[in-house]
């Protein structure tokens, strides 16, 4: 948008009387952070309802992307940047003596997500915008997002984020829009006038769920969609008879969208997450079906203008509540709304981790959603019945959508969806290989790959303005909307200038970072040390164990030879574990407890340090990343489905020492096998183990005198403080068999980390690695991404033409 810094400093100073009464002397940041952000929301107001406006006039056919969550983090700055108003509003404020980074940290950073699948959701809605999809994202306003961590003695503490708190600027509630959700209950079928069945309810448990609407702004254009995310609340009465149980129902429909369940990849059958699952795919449902229905078209035509898209198995129930709509409130006839059914949705798999694949008792359906469960049944009963004329009863047995009691949840998103997609190429290939081969066989072109993508505004335009100023000084602007654009950056390879500059901006990035540590945990950090960086969700699979164990190595190399010529280190981990998992509680102690024992050690001062940042997030991660010269993405090969902080990591310069696993198969394709460091097990090495069972990890314990000192160092007094943790993780790797091959892979990964180690002496090559990283990133951009989505899934149109 057009504005000059004149206009914006009469525009805030009057939002500053108007809403609080205030000059700007008077006002402390907290008005002027809220003062900014109602000036946003009404410098976007008009774009937001021309956008929608037009979607309903050109009758667009438009799509709903449903996630369980959607990791925003702050938005003040990438509004700012998206309305192309971020330097004249940073200059304003300086004007009046207000520092825009300072403000920036006012607004709480709303967690409301667990890792990758929550934060992939926030860059798509973003990428969505700027390639002018019409798009909107739904999902549930939780009261409480993601526990905040706290350490105490090195242990992980959960407390509550209380994002709401002081109000959210951003969101509008929109009373008018509400619908009823029900729960529980009886549902009986009577034939009407007219002799069609309809259900009849009574008894049930109405619970009123109220839109809250946030603008999403399109970067550099003039498109505003909506994230719409529903709150629980009792649906008005005006005969209250018993007001204790009025309040106690009240708590206890609210707590429907109180928190966000912090469990990443690991299914827990609770009622209540059944609840929200339940709550926010009937409320976006109704709502798309009341917009729909302003068109005029028949129900027939549903897919034509709506698409839905189940994000991960969480809000699978679309596939029978939109059947519900259309049979029992629009009278359609089963075959007929099925059909429309399966061309409206579709189905992203985020993970092939067994333990997170969710299936409810059926029973818990039966009354928790009487109609549903009908409906889930009889779509079994059809699904079983036409399949067993073509397949063999082995097969479908397999594939059903009830068996054993539970309702698995991605058999019905599959089932009920005209598109299956993975995450990445590796990714796919193992759902249609192994995880989900009997669909494949079922449905083969129903599979598709869509490797993820991140957005490049959030993670290098405003994470690391250095870096997206020599950029553009170089290549100029035309990749912020056309990140393949990066790719000119390969002409100043061998142009040392562009490598010094490259590396100032790295060493000015790290000592940003330093700064900050030591501002917030005390701890000196060498800026001259490799900033070695892993930052994601504890799990076992992630293998931050190995990471572990080989700073344990250089540990004793040094304590062995002080003299060690070894590259100083400084170990970055950012980590979040579930509350209720156990073993990665354990790790996160372990790993405290290494850097207490490190980091107080004067002989390693300057050579090694462990630097574990608590409460792990985006903000954070916005930090980390600019800083980081070495991106750990250490799974076990076929474990991560793709991983996106590998990609953001890579985009920002940092080389990636990484198996080959989810994304990191395509970076390496990208970059080639000279700027990138792959190390351990192969994917079908690892299901060569599993068929032939040959893995023995206490021979690696026994026969390899390194690991076995550094095993040792668990379980003998070593590490002061983490006995009982060290013995419990040495016993799951020794004893145990080593579930994640950690001990297979220690070698392989030990040896690149010793190439790294001697890489980055050589400043020349290294940023020359960095720079090629940098001009690959531009094809992991969202923005493709979503295209492809658009284009290839939903049917919908976008400005900018897939790759
Ligand atoms: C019901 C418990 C539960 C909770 C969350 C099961 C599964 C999940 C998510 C699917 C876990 C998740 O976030 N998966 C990650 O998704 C990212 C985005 O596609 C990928 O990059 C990561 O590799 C994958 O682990």
């Amino acid at each position: 948008m057009d504005l000059s810094k004149r206009k914006f400093k009469e525009d805030f100073k009057k939002m500053l009387t108007e809403v609080y009464s205030m000059d700007i002397s008077e006002s402390e940041s907290t008005e002027q952070f809220f003062t900014l952000g109602n000036l946003l929301r009404s410098y976007s107001s008009k774009n937001w309802s021309r956008t929608n406006q037009q979607y309903i006039e050109k009758q667009k056919k438009q799509a709903y992307y449903f996630s369980m969550e959607f990791l925003l983090g702050r938005m003040l700055k990438s509004n700012l940047l998206n309305l192309g108003i971020l330097d004249t509003v940073r200059n304003g404020l300086q004007d009046f003596g207000i520092d825009l980074e300072q403000l920036i940290t006012i607004e709480p950073d709303p967690g409301l997500g667990n890792g990758g699948l929550g934060r992939l959701a926030a860059c798509f809605i973003d990428s969505m915008a700027t390639s002018e999809i019409p798009a909107h994202g739904n999902g549930i306003r939780f009261k409480y997002g993601l526990f905040k961590q706290k350490f105490v003695n090195g242990y992980q503490v959960e407390l509550p984020e209380n994002w709401l708190q002081n109000g959210n600027v951003w969101e509008t509630r929109k009373m008018h829009a509400a619908v009823t959700v029900r729960f529980y209950g009886k549902v009986w079928l009577e034939q009407n006038a007219a002799g069609v069945l309809e259900p009849h309810y009574s008894d049930t448990q109405d619970v009123l769920a109220v839109p809250y609407d946030s603008a999403v702004i399109g970067y550099d254009n003039s498109t505003v969609n909506t994230l719409r995310l529903w709150s629980a609340e009792i649906p008005p009465k005006d005969d209250i008879t018993d007001y204790w149980s009025y309040i106690h129902q009240r708590n206890q429909i609210e707590s429907i969208s109180e928190v966000l369940y912090p469990d990443d990849s690991n299914y827990e059958g609770r009622l209540l997450r059944l609840k929200q699952e339940y709550f926010f795919v009937s409320a976006g449902i109704q709502s798309i079906l009341r917009h729909y229905k302003k068109m005029h078209l028949h129900m027939n035509h549903l897919a034509e203008k709506v698409a839905i898209h189940i994000n991960d198995t969480h809000p699978a129930l679309c596939v029978p509540e939109l059947m519900r709509l259309l049979l029992d409130e629009e009278h359609m006839d089963w075959d007929h709304a099925w059909n429309v059914t399966v061309n409206v949705m579709s189905y992203t798999n985020h993970t092939i981790m067994s333990e997170a694949l969710e299936k409810w008792p059926i029973d818990m359906i039966r009354s928790l959603l009487p109609r549903i469960d009908q409906i889930i049944c009889e779509i079994d009963r059809r699904f079983t019945m036409k399949m067993s004329t073509l397949f063999e009863s082995a097969l479908v047995e397999r594939t059903r959508i009830v068996e054993g009691g539970n309702v698995k949840m991605a058999h019905l998103a599959i089932i009920g969806s005209h598109s299956v997609n993975g995450v990445a190429q590796l990714h796919t290939t193992i759902l249609k290989e192994k995880v989900l081969h009997d669909f494949f066989l079922i449905y083969p072109s129903k599979f598709n790959n869509k490797t993820n993508g991140i957005a490049q505004r959030r993670w290098l335009m405003l994470a690391n303005e250095p870096l997206r100023d020599l950029i553009q000084r170089k290549i100029g602007n035309e990749w912020e909307t056309t990140p393949t654009e990066l790719n000119m950056l390969k002409a100043f390879r061998d142009d040392k200038d562009t490598l010094h500059e490259l590396a100032q901006i790295k060493q000015l990035n790290k000592e940003r970072f330093a700064e900050y540590i030591k501002q917030t945990m005390n701890l000196e950090i060498n800026t001259d040390a490799i900033f070695d960086v892993q930052i994601k969700r504890l799990h076992a699979y992630k293998r931050q164990l190995l990471n572990l164990l080989h700073i344990l190595s250089l540990y004793f190399k040094i304590k062995d030879d002080p003299q060690a010529d070894i590259q100083p280190r400084v170990f970055i981990f950012g980590a979040k574990a579930a509350p209720s998992y156990t073993y990665a509680k354990q790790i996160i102690k372990l790993i405290n407890s290494v850097a207490d024992l490190i980091n107080q050690d004067r002989e390693l001062e300057n050579k090694l340090k462990i630097v574990f940042v608590e409460n792990y997030g985006v903000s954070l991660a916005e930090k980390i990343i600019p800083a980081a010269d070495v991106s750990e993405q250490i799974s076990l090969a076929s474990k991560e489905a793709s991983g996106t902080s590998n990609m953001k990591l890579m985009l920002n310069g940092a080389i990636t020492l990484a198996t080959l696993d989810g994304a990191n198969v395509e970076i390496r394709d990208r970059v080639g096998d000279q700027n990138i460091m792959i190390f351990g097990l192969r994917e079908n090495e690892v299901y060569q183990y599993y068929r032939d069972g040959s893995y023995h990890s206490r021979n690696y314990y026994e026969r390899n005198p390194v690991l076995h000192r550094i095993l040792d160092a668990l379980i003998d007094g070593t590490i002061p403080g983490a006995e009982a943790e060290g013995h419990s993780i040495f016993d799951s790797l020794v004893q145990y068999g080593d579930e994640y091959f950690v001990l297979r892979d220690f070698d392989s990964y030990a040896a690149v980390q010793e190439r790294i180690d001697h890489l980055y002496r050589d400043t020349l090559k290294w940023q020359r690695m960095a720079l090629i990283n940098i001009a690959g990133a531009g094809i992991f951009s969202s923005d493709y991404t979503v295209q492809q989505y658009a284009s290839q899934i939903w049917d919908v149109s976008s400005k900018v033409h897939p790759l």
